[in-house]
């Protein structure tokens, strides 16, 4: 019989900002991994085990793994789900399956991931290329073969080996369509009003820009001279064309999530694409994190009002800090003037654009007055709805400290993104300061801005602001609540009932 590749994306928690018809995306990074295998690997028999959209809990699971006896096992999680990452590789481990992981969080903790004895190889960065190498080199006879493959590491005897880094792929447009057979398509975005029967699609990968706090640049950054530096690359608008074609006719997807770390990064695709989607009357829904002075570029030429009216209806903008010194220091290369200018575009030319500006605090040195000043700055600009991210020390950031790992991943249920510190958290006072604008601070500014959202023409803007809203109040509340009762930390991510089913 032929080896089965299962990849696996576990049980795991919901963001609490995400209602459960919309919490979890397609593995796209899996069903793209997927399709390059099945193209290029011989006999190749792979399948993807989505559990969380099949509302599939541990216990299944372990069935499904012992009916299916993978010989390889794929994982790959954000840094928040590391917990449930390693405790499937325990179980495919015990099942006597390779394990082989990747993504932006095991590829930043490679040889700690390897000493746990429970992951077999670590992809880094791009992966197409090198699972296929990679799954030849171990179907082989000779183990001496993983050396040749570049771009991972592994485990060897008692040593840990790590291979040159992988050359980035020279042209998206060669990548296989990413395999949507292999998921439970239809289950994604089901029953949802505002993102009804969604897809993830990528139309770029890496960045151009360099933020110290991300690690999507690094993910997908090109290697010089030992350092990686940021890379944008772009599908073309033909290959997106086709891409939203077979997703919309084929499998019946309503609204898009465009994954890249910056849609709007390059000053043409998402213009042309918007340009093809309307000569082929194929306006479709679609949210994605966009630069800010790339919208004024795009407002400028033209290319921004066709996006919206090829069907863009949800922004989110970084924004992350209310002054340009600390902007300069995390070598954000968008400035306040350039955020402003976009907001103020967004509401006034496309009202029906649902506006979202993300913040960053827990830098060394800010305080409860940082904490209010970004509050404010998140009413005067003309966002729908600000978010307020703690700084999480993510591996591969310059933030990241080795003794902060941890191998039961554990610790990393803490890189949630969400504003709710243990009380005698060194964070504590920040988080109360947050709270506490949200709750107290109620200038006319913000005011107005409910008013018009509420009183919105567009019905998805209305039903998004009371639902935001209503999230963001019942974490304020549970937040003041653990402050109040001094019951340590709130807990940020939601444990759905079907997890241990
Ligand atoms: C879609 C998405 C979501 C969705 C769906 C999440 C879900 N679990 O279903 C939503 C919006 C709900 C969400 C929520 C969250 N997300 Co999210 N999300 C993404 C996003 C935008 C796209 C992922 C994707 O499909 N990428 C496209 C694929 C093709 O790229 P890729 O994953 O990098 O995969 C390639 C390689 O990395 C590698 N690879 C990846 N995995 C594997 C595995 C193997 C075995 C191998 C060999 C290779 C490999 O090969 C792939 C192909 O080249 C990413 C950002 C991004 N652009 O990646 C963030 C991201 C993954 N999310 C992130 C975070 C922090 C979260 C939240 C904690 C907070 C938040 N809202 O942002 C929550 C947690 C959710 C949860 N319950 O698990 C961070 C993770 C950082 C980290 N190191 O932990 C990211 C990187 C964004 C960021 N801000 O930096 N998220």
């Amino acid at each position: 019989m032929k080896d089965l590749f299962l990849f696996v994306r576990p049980p795991r928690p919901l963001w609490p900002f995400n209602g459960p018809s919309t919490a979890f995306w397609p593995p796209l990074a899996f069903a793209s991994l997927g399709a390059a295998l099945r193209e290029k690997v011989r006999d190749a028999r792979v399948e993807i085990l989505d559990a969380p959209a099949l509302q599939m809990g541990w216990r299944t699971l372990a069935s499904e793994l012992q009916r299916r006896r993978p010989a390889f096992v794929g994982i790959g999680e954000e840094a928040v789900s590391a917990v449930e990452g390693l405790r499937l590789a325990h179980m495919a481990k015990a099942s006597g399956a390779t394990v082989v992981a990747g993504g932006c969080f095991f590829g930043h903790v490679a040889p700690e991931a390897l000493r746990t004895g429970v992951i077999d190889v670590v992809v880094h960065g791009e992966g197409e290329q090198t699972i296929v190498e990679l799954v030849e080199a171990l179907r082989g006879p000779r183990r001496a073969d993983l050396r040749h493959v570049a771009g991972i590491t592994y485990r060897d005897g008692d040593g840990i080996v790590a291979t040159p880094p992988r050359p980035l792929l020279p042209d998206l447009d060669r990548l296989p369509y990413p395999a949507y057979d292999l998921l439970p398509v239809e289950r994604y975005g089901r029953g949802s009003r505002n993102h009804p029967d969604f897809a993830a699609l990528e139309s770029s990968r890496g960045c151009v820009g360099a933020c110290d706090f991300c690690v999507l640049w690094r993910q997908m950054g090109r290697t010089v001279a030992g350092r990686v530096v940021p890379q944008l690359r772009t599908k073309s608008p033909e290959r997106l064309l086709d891409e939203i074609q077979l997703l919309t006719r084929r499998f019946g997807r309503r609204y898009i999530g465009w994954v890249d770390p910056c849609f709007n990064a390059d000053s043409g695709v998402p213009g042309q694409l918007a340009e093809l989607l309307l000569q082929h009357a194929l306006a479709v829904g679609q949210s994605a994190w966009v630069r800010a002075d790339g919208v004024v570029r795009d407002a400028r030429s033209g290319a921004l009002a066709r996006m919206v009216r090829a069907g863009l209806n949800e922004v989110y903008l970084g924004v992350e800090r209310p002054d340009p010194a600390s902007l300069r220091a995390l070598h954000k290369t968008t400035t306040l003037e350039e955020t402003r200018e976009a907001f103020e575009i967004l509401a006034r030319e496309h009202p029906e654009v649902f506006t979202f500006g993300s913040f960053i605090y827990g830098l060394p040195g800010d305080t409860a007055a940082t904490i209010r000043a970004m509050y404010r700055l998140s009413l005067e600009l003309e966002m729908d709805k600000a978010f307020f991210i703690p700084l999480a020390p993510l591996p591969g950031t310059p933030f990241w400290r080795p003794e902060l790992w941890d191998a039961s991943g554990q610790r990393f249920r803490g890189f949630d993104f969400l504003p709710s510190a243990t009380n005698g958290h060194p964070r504590a006072p920040l988080d109360r300061a947050l709270v506490a604008s949200f709750v107290l601070d109620w200038r006319p500014v913000r005011i107005r801005s409910y008013v018009r959202a509420f009183c919105s023409r567009d019905a998805r803007k209305r039903r998004m602001t009371w639902r935001i809203l209503g999230r963001a109040a019942q974490l304020a509340a549970a937040d003041l609540t653990h402050a109040l009762l001094d019951h340590g930390r709130a807990d940020g991510m939601v444990l759905p009932r079907w997890y241990e089913s």
